[in-house]
C-alpha cells in the first residue's frame, strides 16, 4: 500500500517545488506514494480565519492556536482510516537521523506539522503529536523546509523506488561517510584517478573503499564511529590512525 504523507501548513506553495522535481516526482508519478499539502487556514474558524495569537502570560511573537490543528489532525486521520503518525517539526525536536527516516517508511500514514511563529501551543505537543523532530541545530523560519527533508529521507526509501542493492549497501555502509567516487578522465590538469581504482580487483577496491570511508570518517565525524559495526581488522586500522595523529 502507498504511503500517505499530510503536510499541515499555512505556507502550502513552500513546498510546491521539492515535491514536483527529481525522485520524488518518480514515487509520486509511480503511486508509491501520496503527499497531500494541508492549508492550515482551511481548519480556522472566524471571519479572519486565525491561526495564532498572542502568548499567555505575555512575550513576544504569536504562537498557534490548538483548535485548527486538532481538527486538521483528527480529519486527516479519519480519512485515511489508518494509523496515522503524527510528527511537529520544531527546532526544539529530536535531531533527525537515518535511523528514524527508516521507521517513518515503514508507516501507512506520517502528518508533518509545520510549526511557524515563536511557537505551537503545548496542548499540541503533549496531546496530539506523538513525536517532535528537529533537522539539525539552527532555527530557520518554520518547519516547512525541514518537512520537505523529512519527506524526502523517507522517500527514498519506500520499496520499489530505488535500487534494492544500493539501498543495501547504504545500509552495510552504516553511519561510515562516503567514499571518495572518480569517473572520467583518468587525468584531468594533472590530478590522477587513484591506481586501484583502474586495476579492475573487485576486491582491492572494495578493501581500498572501505579504508577510504573509515579514514575520513574518523577525520569528520568522529562520533559516528561509535555506531559503526567494525571487524577486528577494522578497529586495528582505526587505532593506528588514532596513533599516527599523537
Ligand atoms: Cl523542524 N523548525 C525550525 N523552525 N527550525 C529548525 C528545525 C525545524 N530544524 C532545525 N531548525
Amino acid at each position: 500500500m502507498a504511503l500517505r504523507i499530510d503536510i499541515v501548513t499555512i505556507f502550502p506553495a513552500m513546498l510546491h517545488g521539492p515535491f514536483s522535481e527529481s525522485i520524488i516526482k518518480r514515487a509520486l508519478d509511480r503511486g508509491l506514494v501520496q503527499i497531500n499539502l494541508v492549508d492550515l487556514r482551511d481548519y480556522a474558524r472566524g471571519k479572519h480565519r486565525q491561526v495564532d495569537d498572542a502568548p499567555y502570560g505575555g512575550g513576544r511573537g504569536m504562537i498557534f492556536k490548538p483548535e485548527p490543528l486538532f481538527e486538521a489532525v483528527e480529519d486527516l486521520k479519519k480519512e485515511s482510516g489508518a494509523a496515522a503518525q503524527v510528527v511537529l517539526l520544531t527546532p526544539r525536536g529530536r535531531l533527525f537521523n537515518q535511523a528514524m527516516a527508516c521507521q517513518m517508511a515503514q508507516q501507512e500514514h506520517l502528518i508533518l506539522l509545520c510549526g511557524r511563529y515563536e511557537g505551537v501551543d503545548e496542548r499540541v505537543c503533549t496531546q496530539l503529536v506523538d513525536e517532535e523532530i528537529s533537522i539539525g541545530d539552527y532555527v530557520l523560519a518554520g518547519g516547512e523546509l525541514a518537512a520537505a527533508v523529512v519527506a524526502e529521507a523517507v522517500i527514498r526509501l519506500v520499496p520499489g523506488l530505488l535500487d534494492e542493492e544500493a539501498l543495501a549497501e547504504e545500509s552495510f555502509a552504516g553511519s561510515l561517510l562516503e567514499y571518495p567516487q572518480y569517473t572520467r578522465p583518468p587525468v584531468y590538469r594533472g590530478m590522477a584517478v587513484p591506481e586501484i581504482l583502474l586495476s579492475g580487483n573487485h576486491a582491492e577496491i572494495a578493501h581500498w573503499r572501505r579504508r577510504q570511508s573509515l579514514r575520513r570518517t574518523f577525520e569528520k565525524r568522529p562520533d559516528l564511529l561509535k555506531d559503526a559495526k567494525l571487524t577486528p581488522e577494522e578497529e586495528l586500522f582505526l587505532k593506528q590512525l588514532a596513533e599516527d595523529q599523537q
